[in-house]
């Protein structure tokens, strides 16, 4: 796509309201990440994985085309040295998310022990299940008593110091077998995530194959541990997400009403904010401000969090967040941890907004600091939304631009939501998804995932291959950005089926599935897992996740956590594909052929980076043919109906 305005580089988006935010921050001079990227270019040793900066000998750079051959001041290959800078951005992104779930079960402790009075277990039955997981007793025991016990379990696999995470067994059992025999079975997170900064740190581990093992064990103690109990409990605490209506995109925020934007991650403050938000006095409030109501939209995966539970319309993704103060609307932004930009506050300044972080471990330099404590969570959220009150009358009208653009989107198809959905109120079931895939009406699924990168034309790539797959009748599941990425383009309503291939719109039709299923934020990949799990576990489509005709896709990531993510996906079997921006790690064709050929022959998984999303598309449904091929499914059969003698047979 070329930006006709600006000659022949690359458009910085398909978003018609990202890219009339953009004219505007041309006019005004305000940079951007849209501006800054131009203005940053990217270190090409870096960019490669080909820069050592594990030890103060360096940093040593591998360079000129015998860089393969060569070494750094201890010795090291470049191969060792692209797989230590793998291992630990991977560590980086599973600390992240596995931090989050941390947070999830802290919080779930805090309203077992009473110290906080804000929240309530709003999903008693799946605080049951999960109960069932760590092995607790249930009997006799009240939902405080259990959400105290549970809590406690998940708090002990970050930490464990014996023994495997409790979530491994929730996969197929010959993905378990796998995983013992090859050594990889994830023990405590907190130990592997150690153990992957004390094998990187100089003279350690120096064998690029061992290294990248270990980052994939690392990865799945967050996959099937930190980022699973993040859902899990969150489900627990906020409610497990049902199909609920908003709209997505700028055109959400009101000229008339008190606009705040909830940002960053975790949905302990945000499920808060929505209650002070909605609680009359408030409203009351604005109104003697001069607002007609207060409107809450969200960015990145918080807004995921309060979309999918409370129907709080999302304002855009990760590239959307500067914009969405671009608007001039915007009374509050505030945030907690992960994906928050310091940009913002530069934006900021030149319009009223307030930026606010509320996160202990996040701040941000000009930005007020209001920090959020459970025991007194409501008080914190009424002050936030108060201050956002306050600032409304200092909004100039003359430098307020809200687009119009915005489409109706349904989200939140939990895996329990879908078992409902296929099978019904009393036998919830994956059986209906396995014979559909299985009688080629769908071809098999692609989750496409993660984020936005400015590096790529924002949403281009996940717009194009989420279009592309269902016309293909392949079914889609998106989390992250790329969730919103869908919405605000219009893919995320039933009505979708109209634009899907003949068989998917036909199943789609009469389940009433929408083609491409919201099923959350980032930890929610996790979800993902649990879906491939039950597929396996319904059976017919093979014994474990490597034989399901599905691929994962992230196609514009820019952060460590979506390196993670491919890498425990990749470990529990699938073939992932990144776009957008090339491998981190392409300098060493080593490590290029652990991900693909190595960790193939290993896991029956492997990680490919293809810039282009129609390259994506070709080694997907290459993928997709090539398993249904495997599974013998690849040709249409007549339906065969069996009498008793057959059965019998
Ligand atoms: S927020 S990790 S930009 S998906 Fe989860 Fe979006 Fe990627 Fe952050």
């Amino acid at each position: 796509m070329t930006d006709k305005k600006k000659g022949n580089g690359p458009a910085k988006s398909i978003d018609p309201a990202a890219l009339e935010m953009l004219e505007i921050a041309q006019e005004r001079g305000i940079s951007t990440m849209f501006s800054r990227v131009d203005e940053v270019s990217a270190c090409p040793i870096g960019a490669e994985g080909a820069c050592c900066k594990v030890c103060f000998m360096g940093p040593c750079r591998f360079i000129g085309k015998d860089k393969e051959e060569k070494h750094g001041v201890c010795g090291a290959s470049l191969a060792t040295v692209a797989a230590r800078n793998y291992i630990r951005s991977c560590a980086g992104g599973a600390s992240a998310h596995a931090d989050h779930g941390r947070g999830i079960a802290l919080a779930l402790l805090a309203v077992a022990r009473g110290e906080t009075k804000d929240y309530r277990i709003k999903d008693p039955v799946k605080l049951r299940t999960v109960a069932g997981y760590f092995d607790i007793d249930t009997d006799g025991k009240d939902d405080l008593t259990l959400a105290e016990e549970v809590a406690l379990a998940a708090l002990h696999d970050f930490g464990r110091q014996d023994g495997y995470q409790t979530y491994v067994k929730r996969a197929p059992k010959k993905r378990q077998e796998l995983w013992e025999k090859l050594g990889v079975t994830p023990r405590g997170f907190d130990r592997e995530v150690v153990e992957a900064m004390h094998r990187t740190h100089a003279g350690t581990d120096q064998d690029a194959d061992h290294i990248m093992d270990h980052a994939v064990r690392m990865c799945m103690a967050d996959g099937w541990g930190g980022s699973m109990i993040a859902t899990d409990l969150s489900d627990i605490l906020f409610g497990t997400p049902k199909p609920l209506t908003s709209e997505a995109n700028l055109g959400v925020l009101k000229e008339d009403e008190v606009n705040i934007i909830i940002h960053g991650h975790e949905p302990v403050l945000s499920e808060l904010i929505v209650d002070a938000a909605q609680d009359p006095e408030m409203v009351d409030y604005a109104k003697s401000k001069g607002a007609n109501g207060i409107t809450l939209a969200g960015i990145c995966c918080t807004a995921n969090e309060i979309w999918m539970r409370r129907g709080v319309p999302p304002a855009g993704n990760s590239l959307h967040q500067e914009l969405a103060l671009l608007t001039g609307a915007v009374e509050l932004m505030v945030a907690d941890i992960q994906c928050v930009f310091q940009g913002l506050v530069g934006v900021a300044k030149n319009f009223h907004t307030h930026v606010v972080t509320t996160s202990p471990k996040a701040r941000i330099e000009g930005a007020t600091h209001i920090e959020f404590h459970e025991d007194r969570a409501l008080e914190i959220a009424k002050q936030i939304v108060r201050m956002a009150i306050d600032n409304f009358p200092n909004r100039d009208r003359s430098q307020m631009h809200i687009p119009e653009h915005k489409n109706p989107v349904v989200a939140g198809f939990s895996h329990e939501y879908i078992r409902y959905m296929l099978g019904g109120s009393f036998r919830g079931s994956f059986v209906p998804l396995n014979d559909n895939i299985i009688n080629g009406k769908i071809q098999g699924a692609a989750a496409i995932v993660g984020c936005n990168n400015p590096r790529a034309t924002q949403d281009e790539g996940i717009v194009n291959l989420v279009r592309s797959f269902i016309q293909n009748d392949v079914l889609v599941l998106v989390t992250g950005c790329a969730a919103h990425a869908a919405g605000k383009h219009g893919y995320l309503t039933p009505e979708m089926f109209a634009h899907a291939g003949p068989g998917l719109s036909e199943v789609c039709e009469t389940t009433g599935m929408p083609p491409v299923l919201h099923v959350g934020s980032c930890v929610d990949n996790s979800r993902i897992l649990t879906i491939l799990s039950g597929v396996v576990e319904t059976g017919g489509l093979g014994d474990d996740i490597d034989q399901i005709p599905a691929v994962g896709i992230s196609p514009e990531y820019y952060c460590e956590k979506a390196l993670e993510i491919a890498t425990y996906c990749v470990g529990s079997g699938a073939y992932v594909i990144f776009g957008g921006v090339e491998s981190p790690v392409r300098a060493s064709g080593v490590v290029t052929d652990i991900h693909t050929k190595g960790w193939e022959a290993k896991f029956g998984g492997k990680l490919e980076f293809i810039a282009d999303w129609q390259g994506i598309f070709e080694a997907a449904m290459a993928h997709i043919q090539k398993k249904r091929e495997a599974l013998g499914i690849h040709e249409a059969r007549e339906r065969v109906l069996f009498d008793m003698a057959d059965r019998r047979g």
